[in-house]
């Protein structure tokens, strides 16, 4: 009351406001006028940001917590009603006529597609101190996971330009959702390195805004620990990617544009865009509103599984069950062994990775309809089984895979299965944790990500014709993994596989301990026999053929242990450094033809 003369009659109404949400206790230990007025200011800056930037503001957040709270004291099921079932989606094989149809469908709509990357995650399972986008994707080149996505965007933007009847060269938009915990890095690694080639008016950063603690089960907003004028505030998770889309009016400026489609995707995963054209190609041709590539899924494996939930009522959907409530939902629906593999060693429920293609019209008719918001849950840490205090504050999250379930039962949601060795290696886990998961689950650590992606282009180059070696098993800081030829090409060498068969050709063999790495978009390998490192760099205008017997002393894995703090954070939580021993590097650097 006594600083109330303090306040503009805005800041009147959000006091108000407060007070009838039962947030009272945020005033009591506030000074006499005069003492610590900054602070009170800033207080409601606090309060006029988070009431902006939740769907309904605040008092729709006091009122959801509520609500969620009392559901999940009562132990209420959020399946309750719903039996799960094994969905049917459209399973890609790579390389088969199939694909090579859906790839092409693909590659022709991508110019009508806008990307968006979730990247607010600190990442705190894989405990690495910088921003995750920044981690090399694989150490023979070093080429971090931004840069990567980004030359990845640019070779389908080259490729689907290509194809398009009209001859206009269309630039395919990509938004970067970030949080406090990563925007100014994000921002700087893109300036520092003039965006990886895109240009910069098609990058749009969105900040993310973290959302207010929950101290009881009344939803009273909880205090700073450090500043008494503060709310403490957590992560709300990546579903707030819809409601920020929105807000910003960036889909009402792609739909004008004349785009169709937004592809989301996720932070660390190296080989998502081997499977990108074709999973496009499924949403065109199915005419899918909603689209979610899956892989196939190990039981426990922390990713969700896509199911088909059915009401009791007829309702019926399909959707992502998150990892730790598969489990549960299984054991309470008649599959008394819960989350097991069946007899193929896998889970029945394909795996969701996170990649969701929505056609943009339909996507935005709802977000209209809902501003965005997504269904919440919350996830308290109770003290004891009264379930009346919590060891720590909570708050309500919301996953972005969650977008379906607000839609009407005619929507056409599906979802695509790709072979994991494609499409999946995600970066999560820090190599303690990675060591200890069950043998034949995969690691998700730095290792097994680059190893992934040596495996899947090696594999991919088999399949368009060249001899590849076996790879050998070694372990490094605790995990064994397969160590393939450590084979990497740009993007723009070859993105769809109709256009990397096209690229080798004649009888082309490379050995388990060679690197190779292509650097250049007309690089064409004719009766090439490996045996060691080669590098080979060109401008796009000069074309040159790659043949003959190269053999050197090539480039070496060395083991480097996780703990050995001398080593930079990058490498050693790998567990291995590559040493650059002996190379064949040529680079071509005029228009022309050329053969090595
Ligand atoms: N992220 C944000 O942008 N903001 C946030 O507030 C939080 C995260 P995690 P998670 O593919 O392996 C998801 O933490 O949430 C970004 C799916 O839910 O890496 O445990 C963050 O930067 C799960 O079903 O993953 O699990 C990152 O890019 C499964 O698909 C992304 O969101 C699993 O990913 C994911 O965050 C998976």
């Amino acid at each position: 009351q006594k600083n109330l003369q303090l306040l503009s009659p805005d800041q009147v109404e959000l006091a108000k406001m407060l007070v009838d949400m039962g947030q009272n206790h945020l005033f009591y230990h506030w000074a006499d006028p005069g003492v610590e007025d900054e602070d009170k200011k800033a207080f409601f800056a606090q309060v006029v940001k988070l009431d902006q930037n939740y769907p309904g503001g605040l008092v729709s957040y006091i009122r959801n917590a509520r609500e969620l709270l009392a559901d999940s004291k009562a132990g209420k099921n959020p399946f309750d009603g719903f039996t799960p079932s094994v969905p049917t989606g459209e399973v890609l094989t790579h390389g088969d006529d199939s694909f090579l149809n859906f790839e092409e469908e693909g590659i022709k709509e991508a110019r009508r597609a806008a990307f968006v990357l979730v990247a607010g995650g600190l990442g705190e399972r894989l405990g690495y101190n910088g921003i995750k986008v920044a981690l090399p994707a694989e150490t023979t080149t070093g080429t971090c996971f931004l840069q990567h996505y980004i030359e990845c965007i640019l070779a389908l933007q080259e490729a689907s330009n290509k194809m398009a009847k009209d001859g206009c060269q269309r630039e395919i938009p990509f938004a970067i959702m970030t949080s406090d915990d990563t925007h100014t890095r994000t921002l700087q690694l893109l300036e520092s390195n003039n965006y990886f080639g895109i240009k910069p008016s098609q990058v749009t950063l969105l900040k993310q805004e973290k959302v207010a603690c929950l101290d009881d089960n009344d939803a009273r907003l909880a205090q700073d620990p450090h500043n008494k004028y503060r709310i403490q505030t957590k992560p709300h998770g990546h579903g707030d990617v819809h409601s920020l889309l929105y807000s910003s009016g960036i889909l009402n400026v792609w739909h004008s544009a004349g785009l169709k489609w937004i592809l989301f995707f996720q932070d660390t995963n190296g080989l998502l865009f081997n499977a990108i054209p074709a999973s496009l190609g499924v949403s065109s041709t199915r005419q899918f509103h909603v689209n979610s590539l899956a892989v196939p899924r190990k039981a426990k494996e922390a990713i969700g599984g896509i199911t088909r939930l059915t009401h009791a009522d007829g309702r019926s959907m399909v959707i992502n069950v998150e990892y730790n409530q598969l489990d549960p939902l299984l054991r309470a629906s008649g599959y008394p062994d819960g989350d097991a593999n069946c007899e193929t060693g896998y889970s029945p429920f394909p795996g969701n990775i996170n990649q969701l293609i929505l056609e943009l019209g339909p996507y935005i008719d709802e977000l209209k309809k809902t501003g965005g918001a997504i269904k919440e849950f919350v996830n308290p840490k109770y003290k004891d089984a009264s379930k009346t205090s919590f060891k720590s504050s909570t708050r309500l999250e919301c996953m972005m895979q969650d977008y379906p379930k607000t839609l009407p039962p005619n929507a056409r949601v599906g979802f695509t299965v790709a072979d994991t060795w494609l499409a999946y290696a995600p970066v999560k886990n820090n190599p303690e944790d990675a060591a200890k998961v069950p043998k034949g689950n995969p690691y998700h650590s730095a290792t097994s990500g680059e190893m992934a992606i040596y495996r899947a282009n090696s594999l991919i180059l088999r399949k368009a014709g060249a001899k590849i070696d076996d790879p050998v098993a070694q372990v490094f800081n605790g995990q064994e993994v397969e160590v393939w030829p450590q084979i990497v090409w740009k993007p723009k060498w070859g993105l769809a596989f109709s256009e990397i068969k096209k690229k080798v050709r004649g009888n082309c063999s490379i050995s388990q301990r060679s690197t190779i790495v292509i650097n250049g978009r007309n690089i064409f390998f004719e009766g090439l026999s490996l045996d060691g490192a080669l590098l080979v760099n060109s401008v796009d205008e000069a074309e040159v053929k790659v043949g003959g017997s190269v053999q050197n002393k090539g480039w070496v894995m060395e083991n480097v242990d996780y703990k050995d703090t001398s080593v930079p954070e990058e490498i050693r939580t790998r567990g291995f450094r590559i040493s650059k021993v002996e190379q064949l590097e040529r680079t071509f650097k005029e228009p022309g033809k050329f053969s090595l």
